[in-house]
């Protein structure tokens, strides 16, 4: 073993000797680290081999410490309590962006995937829940300065299964989509994924029926220096998507409608206006060359004047208009009870040179995570010593409810403050937004108090004039106004979606089901902040009622390169997930506890009472052994259905007694085998 493979063993704690095992490990392909049961996994940023079928089996069915940390031992604990003792489960990954969390998300999907059930059936219900995977990276990653598949959108997955812990199918939920990127990319990134697979991968005649060129610098959409990715090929990834959508169930004229649908952005992105403002209160855009316009209406259906119509007329009055929105993926009705697994990748916690509101949403997400952390450890913690009646210690930690609350408060948080800005009549701009955000700061005491006191929302005058700076959990964010303001209020106008309805192609009208004029809905959508905030709060609520299992990401480089662990970027992250608070609520009480029965099957040897078998309870077993052995009493605790060891050296010297033990056997087993010689 190299270094200590759980920190709660680690003699003696700190900072630094935690980074060191961390930096120890890491340096011999050990990227996983356990913290009692949770798993810290340092992104290799290269393919180790720790991902086979043999591996596979070496972790299946076995107890999570007895062989070294792996993500398959969370994966495989998680499975069995699901299976055997009918208990919810949730995945929770977490870490800032390039950390990991999606190639973990992977690797337990894969792991539970290929312990779980056999049979026809159920093997085609677990590729289709593997192969959602490439569809959705396809349509929601994109390459960003800070990883070359950062997920753009989060991703909730219920895997269920049956009563004999076979699956049954998933249900997938996503999180506010970062769509203002199909636009406009920040220098250095790429646009979605799909977009340069379906160029670089698609055959001649298909780019033809869809009207494209392999080349991609004739579309606006499309950013050139940065077009192609070093390790990336989008064409073999194009086919692998291709056939990822058939798997999971796309019929060929589906597949085809959602090409044309990508070829049509292609082409709307070409499509240039000059804007002219009419004395009769009209927005009118003219189209300069009309050639795309004319392909993006045959690809789609649509009668070439209606949408030209919608492009050059805006009814000013639309700006108030009324639709109604099926925008949130109601999350799916299940039947039958079902035993669930819910696996959580969400965009990690990120800081841009230029940071808009799309970020503002990525990083309170966050906090909303990283506050369930919070809460759910402490509980499961606190929980489990009233369970087996043992004394309780409070450990301090840093609570980041406050930085939620600055976002999320109904009265004065952020986000009601720029609902409130959306919604109000009168001339709205970022800046208004801003000024309101600074006034109410200035103005409640309370709130002023409650945001400086704890320099969680800083206005100083040293910010450029359109900024806001919150202070999050993970570091200092600058927040510029622009675009809040539209962002939020994600309103369509009314002329575009009634052109998109009347569309003759049958996925467009439904995603424009607002088009449809028969339904006019007089009740303003929600905002996008209030409707993300929302859906993240049913997802908290779900995810508190299932066990939770942690897998914390670390990032040992900014230079998405393999073998570099960068001292003081690990340090931060250390520090921000409060990893070595974690250790100390692990370490309060008692360092180590184990059930009776394992605890007593792995040292009985050492006590020629229980050895080589014990007939009566494991408890009174363990009794009988410690006492043998001399253990201070204050060492320990006998909780109901375990035992609970105060310090890690306790546990060194019954491992030591172990392996003395296991060696002296050995020898003499040598001894006797020479003897026969
Ligand atoms: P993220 O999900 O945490 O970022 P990813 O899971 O996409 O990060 O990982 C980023 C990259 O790191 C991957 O594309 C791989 O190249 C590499 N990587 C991560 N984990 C492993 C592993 N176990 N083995 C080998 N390489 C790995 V973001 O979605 O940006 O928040 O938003
Ligand atoms: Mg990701």
């Amino acid at each position: 073993m190299i270094g200590v493979g759980d920190m709660v063993l680690l003699e003696p704690l700190s900072e630094d000797s935690f980074l060191e095992n961390l930096r120890n490990r890491f340096d011999h392909n050990e990227i996983y680290t356990y913290i009692g049961s949770v798993v810290i996994s340092m992104n290799p940023y290269r393919s180790l081999p720790i991902f086979t079928p043999d591996k596979v089996e070496e972790y299946r069915n076995r107890n999570f410490y007895e062989l070294s940390p792996h993500i398959y031992a969370l994966a495989d604990e998680a499975y069995r309590s699901l299976r055997d003792q009918d208990k919810d489960q949730c995945i929770l990954i977490t870490g800032e962006s390039g950390a990991g969390k999606t190639e973990a998300s992977k690797l337990v999907m894969s792991y539970v995937a290929a312990v779980c059930g056999k049979g026809q059936e159920v093997n085609k219900v677990k590729e289709q829940l593997l192969q959602s995977n490439p569809v959705l990276e396809a349509f929601g990653n994109a390459k960003t300065v800070r990883n070359d598949n950062s997920s753009r959108f989060g991703k909730y997955m219920d895997i269920e299964f049956d009563f004999k812990g076979d699956p049954l199918g998933g249900v997938i939920s996503n999180y506010l989509l970062e769509k203002s990127r199909v636009v406009k990319q920040p220098r250095g990134e790429r646009n979605f994924h799909i977009f340069y697979q379906l160029l670089s991968g698609a055959s001649e005649d298909t780019l033809k029926k869809l009207k494209l060129d392999r080349d991609f610098s004739k579309y606006n959409y499309l950013s050139l220096d940065s077009a192609a990715v070093n390790g990336l090929d989008d064409a073999a990834n194009f086919r692998t998507v291709r056939n990822a959508m058939q798997i999971v169930g796309f019929m060929e004229d589906e597949v085809q409608s959602v090409l044309e649908l990508v070829a049509a952005v292609l082409k709307l992105g070409n499509i240039e206006f000059k804007h002219e403002s009419r004395c009769n209160g009209t927005d009118e855009s003219r189209i300069k060359d009309k050639n795309d316009l004319k392909e993006m209406c045959e690809l789609l259906g649509i009668e070439q004047s209606v949408l030209e119509r919608a492009f050059s007329y805006r009814t000013v009055e639309a700006k108030m208009e009324k639709v109604s929105t099926t925008l949130n993926v109601a999350q799916a009705q299940t039947k039958a009870r079902h035993k669930v697994m819910g696996v959580l990748d969400i965009y990690g916690f990120e800081i841009f040179e230029d940071n808009s509101f799309e970020q503002f949403i990525i990083n309170y997400c966050n906090e909303k995570l990283q506050q369930i952390f919070i809460e759910l450890t402490l509980r499961e913690e606190q929980e489990e010593y009233v369970r087996e009646g043992i004394e309780w210690t409070n450990i301090e930690y840093f609570n980041n409810a406050i930085i939620c609350d600055l976002i999320e408060n109904n009265q004065n948080g952020i986000l009601a403050m720029l609902d409130e800005e959306c919604l109000r009549p009168g001339t709205v701009t970022d800046e208004t937004f801003l000024d309101k955000l600074n006034t109410i700061c200035a103005e409640h005491q309370h709130f002023e108090s409650r945001l400086s006191k704890n320099s969680k929302f800083l206005t100083d005058h040293s910010l450029p004039h359109n900024c806001f700076r919150i202070q999050h959990y993970a570091g200092k964010v600058l927040y510029r106004v622009e675009g809040f303001v539209d962002k939020n209020n994600d309103l369509l106008y009314r002329d575009l979606s009634q052109a998109m309805y009347k569309a003759n192609h049958s996925l467009i009208k439904q995603l424009f089901p607002e088009g449809n004029p028969a339904k006019v809905n007089l009740k303003r959508p929600p905002t996008a902040g209030s409707q993300f905030k929302t859906s993240v709060g049913t997802l908290m609520k779900n995810l508190q009622t299932k066990n939770p299992n942690y897998i914390r990401c670390i990032k040992p480089n900014d230079k998405k390169a393999s073998h570099i662990f960068t001292d003081s970027l690990v340090r931060h992250q250390v520090r921000y997930l409060g990893l070595m608070e974690n250790v100390r609520v692990r370490r309060a009480g008692y360092a180590f506890r184990q059930a009776y029965e394992p605890c007593l099957e792995r040292y009985k040897m050492l006590c020629k009472n229980t050895w080589p078998h014990w007939r009566g309870p494991a408890r009174e077993g363990v009794e009988v052994l410690m006492a043998d052995l001399q253990v201070p009493a204050e060492e320990f605790s006998y909780g109901r259905s375990k035992i609970f060891i105060r310090n890690p050296r306790t546990l060194f010297f019954l491992e030591e007694r172990r392996r003395q033990c296991l060696q002296d056997l050995a020898t003499l087993i040598q001894k006797i085998y020479r003897g026969w010689k």
